[in-house]
């Protein structure tokens, strides 16, 4: 009798018709073959899927050019198919699931004929963690498989895991022929599945990441008591040699990562990193919140990365002990057969093709390495990686950080009054866009907890299920909004940022622990400028002070645009958070 496994794989390939299947393990060796395909047999039109790199600084290192179209998450091309509109809410674009199956069995139909049908059996978390959850991939790409590889615990042992359920999350992945007009993202939150066509692209085509890990998981999550987050998870340690675990929840591309393995700038601090992007919560028995990554590789932007910015990230890239590490649209210097990416430490070489394989020449408008060229690494290869990674009941956590990129407003840090108060914190979050995903770069968008892209169901209902967690923890996290952004009158960044961001987690660990005070403000509570350590950074004072600037003035638009945002949500928005707005136009005097 074939397992509910072995049926689904079955009838995908009658769908999809593929000249071979082939049941992936997950191993080196594997890995290894995969990448020999795309190096030698497979292609995008007549670029290989893999090009070999200087295997003395780079090891283990392979390059990949994306169809020139396929560079980033296409929101507007991403649905969620759940009978009733209403259920998916106005942050996310709807299909009714009838109508997204006949759309897509179409394009599907014979669409892997003369291709490998890859079957990528994976965990999400360690595979003894009660909260990870099994899954399997289908893909037609060695590209997509040899990422899931770095990006998620893939082995057949999942496969005997699953044994006669069929309740695994399933994905099914094709690149299609890349055309942007075919190319779509659909969620099916009911069957736990995802069905995706036309792009290679990480968050579109990496199935256990942003569509599963997020958009179904918090769907589930919603269902069973916990939450799916879009956070990184650290570890900070002090002086005293105290570890204080957090999360920070930051959209894409605003230097989550860099969080995740910061170089502390403070002497006796380190940082222990856990995860760069995705954070699975759940009270645990003693009723502290934990969280698990169920992730296990990185897939960064790189540009901006070099020793300056985030020297442990260079430092896992050239690590040899995971078996492969990608880069995906970067540029590629010529002369020494390396990636390369603007931002990158030293000189700017002489010889350098730009992400499209075109001769680039320095000094002029265009860019070498995409925007949002991106780095695909093991997180084991981190020499950050916390001893607590791999423990399967997760880290608990103290704090967590609510973040995005804004010019104005928004101070340096500020801590919720409450839980609830933070869960209006997480709510209120506005970022000014950048190039992860395809839309115009610098526009403020609300984004509340950085899920906008990736809450799988109405964030109405969303908000209210953050409440009831906070009424289930004994020890609920302080939280915190965090802002690195905010820039002076001439335009300039006012905070340095990456490696001195640890002046602002100090404050957060010694609130955390009882041992600092804090000055109460409309926003919330914010620390005393002497208790921030900030000697060496010559930052004057009315420069520290604007950090902290609140003009009731400056904040009449962006309550009017909270309040737009929050009404879109109707009778779904939970009457406390309203009541947490009304509280701050009251306190602004707005
Ligand atoms: O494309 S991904 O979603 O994987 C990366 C990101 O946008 O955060
Ligand atoms: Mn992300």
């Amino acid at each position: 009798m074939a397992t509910p496994l072995e049926k689904w794989v079955d009838e995908q390939a009658k769908l999809t018709k593929p000249a071979r299947i082939h049941w992936c393990d997950g191993s080196e060796e594997e890995a290894r073959k995969l990448i020999e395909i795309g190096l030698h047999e497979e292609k995008i039109g007549d670029t290989p899927i893999f090009q070999d790199l200087n295997q003395t600084n780079w090891p283990k290192s392979y390059y990949h050019r994306s169809h020139p179209t396929d560079v980033a998450r296409a929101e507007h091309l991403t649905f969620i198919c759940h009978p009733d509109k209403e259920t998916v809410g106005p942050n996310n674009n709807w299909m009714h699931p009838d109508e997204a199956r006949e759309k897509m069995r179409k394009l599907y139909d014979g669409c892997m004929k003369g291709r490998t049908m890859y079957v990528l059996p994976y965990m999400m978390g360690h595979p003894d963690s009660p909260y990870a959850k099994a899954s399997v991939q289908l893909t037609d790409v060695s590209y997509v498989a040899v990422s899931m590889r770095i990006m998620t615990r893939m082995s057949k042992d999942v496969i005997t895991k699953i044994g006669n359920r069929p309740d695994f999350v399933k994905g099914l992945h094709s690149v299609g022929d890349f055309d942007p007009n075919k190319r779509f993202i659909m969620h099916f939150p009911l069957e736990q599945e995802v069905w995706s066509v036309g792009s290679g692209y990480g968050g579109n085509a990496l199935l256990g990441k942003k569509c599963f890990a997020l958009r179904i998981a918090s769907w589930l999550g919603y269902q069973e008591g916990w939450l799916a987050e879009h956070m990184v998870i650290l570890g900070i340690q002090d002086p005293k040699g105290r570890v204080t675990y957090i999360t920070a929840a930051m959209p894409s591309a605003c230097g989550k990562t860099n969080l995740a393995m910061l170089e502390s700038a403070l002497p006796g601090y380190k940082i222990w990193t856990l995860g760069d992007d995705i954070a699975w919560l759940n009270v645990g028995p003693d009723g502290r919140l934990y969280a698990i990554n169920p992730e296990s590789g990185f897939f960064g932007v790189a540009p901006g990365t070099s020793m300056k910015t985030n020297p442990n990230m260079m430092r896992t890239l050239q690590n040899n002990k995971f078996f492969p590490t990608l880069f995906t649209n970067t540029g590629l210097d010529t002369d020494k057969n390396e990636p390369w990416w603007e931002g990158l430490d030293g000189a700017v070489p002489q010889h350098v093709l730009d992400w499209q394989g075109k001769p680039w020449t320095p000094g002029g408008e265009a860019k070498a390495a995409h925007p949002n060229s991106r780095f695909t690494v093991s997180i084991y290869n981190a020499p950050t990686l916390d001893k607590e990674f791999d423990n399967p009941r997760g880290v608990p956590i103290s704090a967590m950080l609510f973040g995005g990129r804004r010019m104005q407003l928004i101070p340096l840090v500020s801590e919720a009054f409450n839980w609830q108060h933070g869960v209006f914190l997480g709510a209120r979050t506005g970022s000014e866009t950048t190039a992860a995903a395809q839309h115009k770069v610098g526009m403020l968008r609300r984004d509340p907890f950085s899920m906008l892209p990736f809450c799988g169901y109405n964030m109405g209902d969303y908000f209210g299920h953050w409440l009831n967690m906070g009424k289930r923890l004994k020890n609920p996290p302080k939280i915190y909004s965090v802002n690195w952004f905010r820039v002076d009158d001439n335009g300039k960044f006012i905070w340095p940022g990456f490696g001195e961001n640890i002046r602002v987690l100090k404050w957060i660990v010694e609130r955390v622990h009882g041992e600092v005070g804090a000055k109460e403000t409309p926003l919330g509570l914010v620390p005393e400028l002497k208790d921030l350590e900030l000697s060496g950074l010559n930052i004057p004072a009315d420069k520290m002070n604007k950090l902290f600037e609140i003009k009731p003035e400056a904040w009449k638009p962006e309550l009017e645009d909270i309040r737009k945002y929050m009404e879109q949500f109707g009778d779904r928005m939970p009457q406390a958070m309203w009541d947490d707005y009304n509280a701050l136009v009251k306190k602004l005097g707005a």
